[in-house]
Order: C-alpha cells, then structure tokens, then sequence
C-alpha cells in the first residue's frame, strides 16, 4: 500500500507515474514539525533494525550511523565520511521492528541523520515545506521496493551490445589512440564492444562538435568501427560553451534558453570549454531543443552516450571569480596574517561548485523564476530526461545506450547511471558492490563504477579485482583520469588473465540480460542484500560484502590486496563455482562461513541448491555471441 502526503504546493519532478490520492499533512503517520522553513520528521530504531536506501550514496548497504544529504554534488573523493555523491535518490526503508519504505519527492537539499546524533533515531529534515512524502508498506523489504518501483515506472532497458567489455578512459584523442585500444584488445584475443570519446573529441569542448583534425570525416569512421563490431560512445557535458558564431550557443542564447541570474542575464559559469551556458532543462521547450543536438552525432552513427558535469558543476563563475581577483589584488603588497592567507587561500578553492553560484542562478517554471537551490537535485535529470525523449521518439525504446552523472528518481525510466569518480582504491571494490542494490531500490538497473578506479594510479592486482566484480554489473566499464597509469587490459604484463575474466562476461551475458530485463519488467531487484532473501538470519543479515544475484546466484568479490582468497558467508548449502576462460570449477559448499580461493583470473560465484544457470562460449563481440548454443551449470 502506497499513501501520498502532501504538503504546500510541490515542484513537479515527474518521479511518480502512477496517480495518488493526496492526503493532508496533519494525517502524516510521524512526528514532525516545522522549524526555520524546514520540515522535520523521523523515526526510533530498534538495536537490529536495518535502514537501507539512499542509492548512490556513500558507506554500507545499511545506511545507519551516518548523516547524509541528497545534494548532487560533484566530489571526486568518494571518502568514507562524505555526505552525498552526483545523485539524489531520496528512498529509505526500515526493516525490523517495523517495515515501511518512505519516498520524499522533493527536489531541493535533504538531510538524512540516520543514527548519527542519536543512535536509536533517524531523522529527516527537508529544506523546504513544499513536497510529496509516499509512505510505502507491504510484506517484505524486496515488496516494498516492487511497490515503489511500480509507481515510480518501468526501468530503462539499454541495447543488448551495452552488456558487452567497454573501454574508456580520459581522453583517446584521436582516430589513432582508439585504433589502438581496438588494435590491442584484437591482438590479446580480449573481448570488446565499446570505446568511449572523452572531451577532447570535440572542437573545443564545444557539444555537438567533433574535430575535424582529430576524426576526419567522422560518420565514416564510426561505420568503419560498426563494422568491426565496435560502438562508440561520446560523452557530451551540461555546460555549452559561450562563442560567437558556434549555433548551439547562439541558439540557446538568442531564445533565452539559458538559466538566468536574478536581473535576467545568463548565468556564466567556467567549465571545460571556459564559459558556458547552462541550458534550463527544466522547460520542456528547452528539453526539446537540447535534445534534438544530439542528432548531429546520431545522424553521424552514434548509438550511445554518456552525460556528464549535469550536477551541474561549476568550477567558478565570472561573478565570484572577479570578486576572488580583487580580494587577492586588494591584498597585494600586504604582510598577511596565517588567518589571512588561508582565507585568501580558501576564496580561490572554494570557487568551486559554489553555493553562493547555485543560490544565484535561476530557472523559469510555468513563466515563473525559481531559485536554483529549489530544485538542484533535479537539473542532472532534466539533461537526461532531454536526450531520453529525443532518442525514444527518433528510435523507440532500447535502442540508444545513455547514462549519465547526475540523476534523481525517475530518470531511471530513460537513462542508467555510473558512479562518478571513483579511485583507484581497493575499498571502492565494495563501496561499488554497496551502491549496487541501493541504485536497484531506485530503478536504476544499468549503472556501474569506473572499473580499476578513476583517479590515481591502478596496480595490475587491483584492475583484475575489480573487473571481477564488474563482470556482474550491467555496465561493465574500465575508466581512468587523465594523468594516470594506463589502465587498459592489455597492456599489463601477462594479460591472458584479463581475457580470462572478460570472458566469463560474455559467457554470461545471456543470464545477465535475461536477469536484467526481468528485474525491468518486474520492477525487482538485480542485486539484494543477502537479508532480503534470509531476513532471520543474523550473519546474512550483516553482510556487507556479499549480494544476490537473480534467483540464482550470490556474488562475492575479493576485496583486498595479496590475498588469495576470502572469506565467505553461505546462508545456506550452495555450489561454490570458479570461473576462468572457458573453464568452469565447481564445488558443493554447506551452509557456514568457509575460506575461498579465488586467483586473480578467476570470477567466484555461488549458485543456489536446486538452481543452475546458462552459460554461453565467449566470443570478441556480444555480436558474435551465440546464445542459442547453452551450457548449463550449478
Ligand atoms: O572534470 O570529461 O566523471 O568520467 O573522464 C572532470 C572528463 C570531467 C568527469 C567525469 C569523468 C570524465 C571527466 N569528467
């Protein structure tokens, strides 16, 4: 059972599709109250009460003993005592003493204090006093997402290619760099399906273009690469950049298509490309026209794309980056004070993702300005929501493969989600194995972290480890920062053990798909918490470093550098299952805790008693896959 609160007059989101009945905030079933222009309410926890939620969100699958903030931020220092990441995903449940789900429709900042001022209390607080609150309750915590994600709609389906080995990093500049990654994927015999165009494709990071110097003759390039098997994947950024004579910019500027400052001009913020305009993508004119960009690059054969800085970030604006300059030449000459330097230090850090920018930029709504910190949360999404509906409309459902940074609930319907900018650190194994049944909580199926770690160095160890885990996750992505170690598989030494473990992807990409769009088309979970399937069981329902998979399997990745193995929880008798190339190891296991062995090109998993599950031969292309031809193990 669904019901909907409402209090004062909400700002559509379009998270919900299904119609609710409104009732009146004074039947609200918790205690709240109304301080400072915030709404206030909570809940008491019992000692073994579980609350799970939040999606992509820092810490555990359980998110108590922590304060968060739905705030889509751009940080790209996933530490363990951060708040918020690129999204906002504002579903919770408690699982215990009591059961209910909660969904805040809201789309400005959210506090979340789950257990961190007072162990036994969670409580909310909401900045603003217009918003829908849907309180959810059923059976079970895995009905209670069902009935949560049958109101918020169907989850975005991605082409079948998409489940396919994809190779990114910041940037392939050229025709060259990425002939060569296709080049040495070929030679290592490791399968490929995608490589991905980072900013500097284009002419000056200007969206919509490419460089004529750097991908002569584009389209026939990209079926050049289509034919070979391989799609490429752009990425196009929130900001378009501020140039005479570039038409996208002179477009959205001469229809007023940009968001505003609060005396009407265009708000200017410094991104990639210097100056740019953020288009306001929460008009559906602004949608529209957005969207419809991208057929320069659609008509030119692309297939996929990923949206990117949509937080949106902002790494300084015209307006305090001039007031940062005259505070620094106002102190020019001067002996400054330690609290003086570091003031002036901190203007110029802190021009950054800026509040003051966020507070000073505007929307219109229905004809109306809205502030900005009224609805952050839902700018990222907007973006998406643009390109989604361009693309069903010009292809249908499927066929074009999207995910974006930023989101929020509801661009589950359109879109997938990566993780953002991970490290090259081993705990970002599990904080990605953690955020998986969070983000399906919230509809989001398709999504991924930067497999071996974004930032920083990665060790040929910890790149093996972590494909391990990404031969589950439906976007299965290697990405680096610019700057960083090579990160591509073939280029560590004995790189048989990468082809090893990519090819057990595509042996399972037939079980994969078939698990991915039946949890779509259920509106269930791909991933969940081992308490979910054994919620009596105390050791399950503790478990932060194992998940289920499907109906059949639990997952269990090695964590940890020069180790050789794990230890492993089983919550009941299983068939332990290693799998390496084509060769497939199996071992009954009981019901306990038991030590595995996992060498670094092999992929662990468990398969439930009584069940099995398809396996496919490997092939370089998920093209080439022939999945009529099973093999059945467990
Ligand atoms: O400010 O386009 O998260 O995946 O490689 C960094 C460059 C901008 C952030 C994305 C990352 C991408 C990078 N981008």
């Amino acid at each position: 059972m669904i019901r909907k609160f409402t209090m004062g007059a909400p700002i559509e989101t379009q998270a919900v599709v299904k119609e609710f009945a409104a009732n009146e905030i004074g039947s609200f079933p918790f205690d709240y109250k109304v301080e400072n222009g915030k709404f206030i309410f909570g809940f008491d926890m019992q000692k073994n009460d579980i609350v799970y939620g939040l999606g992509e969100a820092p810490r555990g699958i359980n998110k108590r003993g922590w304060v968060y903030e739905s705030f889509c931020s751009d940080d790209p220092f996933h530490t363990e005592t951060k708040s918020s990441l690129y999204a906002a995903h504002n579903f919770l449940m408690l699982s215990g003493s009591k059961l209910f789900g909660i969904f805040i429709d809201f789309p400005a900042k959210i506090r979340w204090d789950i257990g961190f001022t007072t162990d036994s209390r969670t409580e909310i607080s909401i900045d603003g006093t217009d918003f829908d609150i849907y309180i959810i309750e059923n059976s079970s915590p895995r009905e209670i997402v069902r009935e949560f994600r049958s109101a918020i709609g169907k989850s975005y389906i991605p082409p079948f290619w998409a489940f396919g080995y994809q190779q990114s990093r910041w940037s392939y500049p050229d025709k060259k760099a990425v002939d060569g990654i296709i080049d040495g994927y070929d030679k290592a015999q490791i399968p490929l399906d995608c490589v991905y165009l980072d900013i500097d494709y284009m002419e000056s990071y200007k969206d919509f273009t490419v460089d004529e110097n750097k991908f002569s003759d584009f389209a026939n390039y990209v079926a050049e690469k289509k034919k070979q098997g391989i799609h490429l994947i752009p990425i196009i950024d929130a900001g378009v950049k501020k140039e005479e004579g570039y038409s996208v910019y002179e477009e959205g500027r001469d229809k007023g298509y940009f968001c505003k400052t609060e005396d009407g001009s265009d708000f200017e913020g410094g991104v990639w490309p210097g100056i740019v305009g953020f288009p306001d993508f929460l008009r559906k004119d602004v949608r529209e026209w957005f969207g419809s960009k991208y057929r320069v690059l659609t008509d030119a054969g692309i297939d996929g794309f990923w949206n990117d800085m949509n937080e949106p970030a902002i790494f300084y604006s015209t307006k305090q980056l001039n007031k940062a300059i005259e505070k620094a030449s106002s102190l020019k000459g001067k002996n400054l004070d330690l609290s003086q330097y570091f003031e002036l230090k901190d203007t110029f850090t802190g021009l950054s993702n800026n509040p003051l920018d966020y507070s000073s930029i505007y929307h219109t709504l229905d004809g109306k300005q809205v502030c900005h910190d009224r609805v952050h949360n839902i700018y990222g999404a907007n973006m998406t929501k643009a390109a989604g509906e361009f693309f069903e409309k010009e292809f249908g459902k499927g066929k074009i493969l999207m995910f974006s940074r930023a989101s929020y609930i509801g661009a589950h319907r359109s879109s997938g989600i990566w993780f953002g900018d991970n490290h090259s650190w081993w705990s970002h194994i599990l904080l990605n194995l953690k955020m998986l049944p969070s983000a399906n909580m919230c509809g989001f199926l398709y999504c991924g972290a930067d497999l071996g770690g974004f930032n920083e160095n990665a060790t040929r160890d910890l790149v093996l480890r972590f494909l391990a885990l990404g031969v589950f996750t439906p976007l299965m992505r290697n990405h680096a920062a610019l700057g960083t170690r090579d990160q591509e598989c073939f280029r560590f030494e004995r790189f048989e053990d990468f082809r090893d473990i990519i090819q057990v992807r595509y042996r399972l990409i037939p079980y994969l798909y078939d698990t991915f769009c039946k949890a779509s088309e259920n509106d269930d979970m791909i991933f969940r918490p081992l308490s979910f399937d054994y919620p009596d069981d105390r050791l399950a329902c503790e478990c932060e470093t194992q998940l289920m998979l499907g109906e059949e399997c639990m997952i269990c990745p090695v964590y940890e550098q020069n180790v050789g193995g794990r230890y492993v929880y089983l919550p009941e008798d299983m068939t332990f299952v290693k799998l390496s190339g084509t060769r497939v190891k199996t071992e009954p296991m009981t019901k306990g805790i038991h030590y595995i062995e996992v060498a670094l090109n092999e992929v662990p998993l468990f398969i439930k008693k009584d069940k099995k599950i398809p396996l496919c031969d490997p092939a370089m292309r998920t093209s080439q896959l022939d999945t009529s031809n099973l093999e059945y193990i467990g």
